[in-house]
């Protein structure tokens, strides 16, 4: 990689993937939102100069669709929810510089800008392509407007995106079997002129940036077997109305399509904060556009500052093939860095907007939980590119385990008794050697997370402080000393109020409201807000003021009084045959609309993920235990499942699906097909003759058009794969 380390001299920018806006937000949309706070917080604590950055995706289809349904002009629709969406954003602390939304003009003008370089550089074309028609309404079908089967996974999939199955971008005229989405009548290709972005074009560009590009490991190997695959032009038309109009006279019948306008508004909104605040404040040209173009087209541009995208996964190929080559296309830099979040998954399985399977972002609010235990939750449940499971019962454990038992017990402690021995500064006259290590060994953590891409690194690096911190006051025992040896013990509480000064600043991206809060009670000037970790090296300034729990517990029966309710709205949902599909277009804000129905019991689940391969990551998941679950099942319950010893016999890979394995498996009374998400994990040849452990009851499941007859068992990111200790053959029972 060739980035300087944060901070740089340049200007960054932190983006967060926009929101269509159409419908509630819930957790699961959080996620990317809390990740990019979190990570612009943390940059600035380096003293990175940044700008926070997102909008509402106002176009497109997922928003005409949903209108449409409501039987509103999909300007008004999309304007109300992002009034809610600006005001919902700050409720959690995620404080942007400027969110916008990509109807407005700044970004209406600077699209057309875009486009218009485009055609300057001679990268736009016309093609005539076959298009989805309902022909009883005689209406063309874009995007979501038609449904039919991925040519590439013969999955289920939208006109533009198979999200049920290989995750592909498809182009107009390619999904097979296509229905309108609004009628379900069968639909008919036509012939239509369109204009083309010559991406194929960018082919040398593109490897070269995908070797500089930073961020998840996820963002840099998925586009690399795109590419490798070869690189198809893309459609950038659409016939409908509501959009962003061609910027070509002769062709004012098109819109662009939505994935123009939509990453454009980073830049817009990045324009209309500076045009806020001024361009010495923040210069969003110095940030974004390039100087110099070089001629060799795998070289980066010169100019720009660090650009960082935070996005859910699914949303990758557009970010790291279709925005570099419309940026590089334009005469703009290029990003640093993509960021690709996992999904959220609500007790393992998917959010489901229309069976009300969801927690709502403001009934987290209305249910009276404060916002930053959901951000450390969100932040710190995982890697950030895997998935993260939520459910009343983790979300207790964590808070109760890390925010009370750990975080928030050592800071109460220390403070009170500081407090209460000493009512002001315990002031030794310096911070002890041992105790100053551990706080620079705290801050280096941190500023290797941020380098690291890692929100959830940064949170380890504040409960490892804290643990040390208990760990320290435990063993040095203050209030033994305070009669006898009162200097012995106002060092150790001076320590242990360093320690808190350094939680206060390093905690401050990830829980903003209750490190101030902390802040204040450390008698503290200003706000915590302003400083970097420089601050958490310099000694506390004391003058305590008596201190305050921070986080408070969370007790079983509230777990068990919100699964009811989350329940009984399902089950009233389900009553009132609400099962229409969601087509709410969530999935790139951190939810996957694709595990609506599959729950973790499906044996690809555990495994199927590509971003699993990276390293960083995987060592990230093995220090992640989860708490041991308190539910207990009974031996019965144990007895129903029937686990057995298998041999893989064979191993292939299933055309259309990255990471599966169709695996034969001899149970000793029969040999079953089972298929499982190991392709990128193991070397297929090797696993043939390995003796697994099978749920041989498991539900059969089809997955890409392969039956799956059984579960084959496997610990971890990695899929470790169970075996035996000794002889145990096919068939044998696990007892
Ligand atoms: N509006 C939402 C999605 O597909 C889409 C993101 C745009 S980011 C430039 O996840
Ligand atoms: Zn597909």
């Amino acid at each position: 990689m060739s980035h300087d380390d944060f901070p740089t001299d340049d200007p960054a920018v932190v983006t967060c993937g926009l929101p269509y806006a159409n419908g509630d937000l819930h957790i699961g949309h959080l996620r990317t939102y809390v990740g990019g706070d979190v990570y612009r917080r943390a940059l600035e604590r380096l003293g990175q100069e940044t700008a926070f950055v997102s909008g509402s995706d106002m176009h497109g289809t997922p928003v005409a669709v949903n209108a449409e349904q409501e039987g509103v002009s999909p300007e008004e629709f999309a304007l109300d929810w992002h009034e809610q969406y600006a005001a919902t954003f700050p409720k959690f602390n995620v404080e942007f510089d400027n969110y916008g939304h990509t109807h407005d003009e700044t970004n209406t003008e600077l699209t057309r800008e875009f486009v218009r370089s485009w055609i300057e550089e001679d990268l736009v074309y016309e093609k005539e392509i076959p298009v989805a028609w309902d022909t009883a309404e005689e209406i063309p079908l874009p995007d979501r407007y038609v449904e039919g089967t991925c040519p590439y996974c013969g999955e289920h999939a939208r006109g533009d995106e198979c999200d049920e199955g290989c995750g592909r971008h498809l182009e107009p005229g390619e999904i097979e079997s296509p229905v309108s989405a609004i009628t379900g009548n069968p639909a008919e290709y036509r012939d239509r002129t369109h204009k083309f972005l010559n991406v194929s074009e960018f082919a040398d560009y593109l490897s070269g940036f995908l070797d500089r590009l930073e961020g998840t490991a996820n963002a840099q190997n998925q586009p690399r077997e795109w590419i490798e695959d070869g690189l198809r032009d893309w459609c950038i038309t659409r016939d409908m109305d509501w959009g962003v109009d061609y910027p070509d006279d002769e062709r004012s019948d098109l819109v662009l399509y939505v994935w123009v306008d939509a990453p454009v508004e980073y830049v817009a909104s990045t324009k209309q904060y500076s045009d806020r605040v001024g361009a010495d404040v923040f210069d969003w040209e110095a940030a974004w556009k390039a100087t110099e173009t070089p001629d060799d087209p795998s070289e980066p541009a010169a100019g720009g500052g660090e650009l960082v995208h935070v996005i859910g996964r699914d949303i990758i190929q557009h970010h790291t093939i279709f925005w570099p080559a419309m940026l590089r296309g334009a005469g703009y830099a290029e990003p640093r860095a993509v960021m690709a979040s996992g999904f959220v998954t609500l007790g393992g399985k998917g959010f489901s907007t229309s069976r009300d399977r969801a927690v709502w972002a403001d009934e987290y609010l209305d249910e009276g939980f404060h916002p930053d235990p959901l951000r450390y939750y969100l932040a710190t449940n995982g890697g950030f590119q895997q998935d993260v499971d939520f459910s009343w019962e983790k979300f207790r454990d964590r808070v109760n385990t890390e925010l009370v038992g750990t975080v928030g017990n050592f800071l109460y402690r220390s403070l009170l008794f500081a407090h209460r021995n000493y009512d002001d500064a315990p002031i030794a006259d310096a911070t002890s050697d041992e105790v100053e290590e551990a706080i620079e060994e705290a801050i280096e953590a941190f500023e290797a997370a941020v380098n690291d891409y890692s929100v959830r690194a940064v949170g380890d690096a504040v409960t490892d402080l804290a643990r040390l911190g208990n760990e320290y006051i435990q063993r040095s025992e203050p209030w033994k000393l305070v009669d006898d040896e009162p200097d012995e013990a106002a060092q150790v509480i001076h320590d242990c109020v360093a320690i808190a000064k350094a939680i206060a600043v390093l905690f401050e991206p990830i829980a903003p409201e209750k490190t101030e809060r902390l802040w204040e009670q450390l008698g503290e000037d200003g706000s915590v807000h302003e400083v970097t970790v420089e601050a958490a090296r310099e000694g506390p300034a004391g003058d305590l003021a008596e201190p305050t729990e921070l986080f408070a517990q969370i007790e079983d029966e509230r777990v068990e009084a919100l699964n009811e309710k989350l329940e009984a709205r399902v089950a009233e949902a389900e009553a009132e045959g609400d099962h229409a599909e969601d087509g709410d277009g969530e999935s790139g804000d951190g939810e996957s609309d694709t595990t609506d129905e599959s729950d973790t019991t499906d044996e690809s689940d555990t495994t199927d993920e590509s971003d699993t391969t990276d390293e960083s990551d995987t060592t990230d998941d093995m220090t992640d235990i989860e708490p041991l679950s308190d539910d207990r099942i009974g031996f019965d319950d144990f007895q129903e499942l029937d686990i057995r010893i298998g041999r893989i016999e064979e191993a292939e890979g299933i055309e259309g699906a990255d990471d599966l394995l169709r695996l034969r498996v001899d149970l000793g009374a029969e040999t079953r097909t089972i298929v499982a998400g190991l392709k990128r994990l193991h070397d297929v040849d090797d696993l043939p003759g390995t003796k697994v452990v099978v749920l041989a009851n498991m539900e059969k499941a089809e997955l890409f058009g392969v039956e799956s007859n059984g579960m084959v068992l496997a610990a971890g990111e990695e899929a470790d794969l169970l075996t035996t200790y000794e002889d145990a053959g096919p068939g044998t029972k696990v007892k």
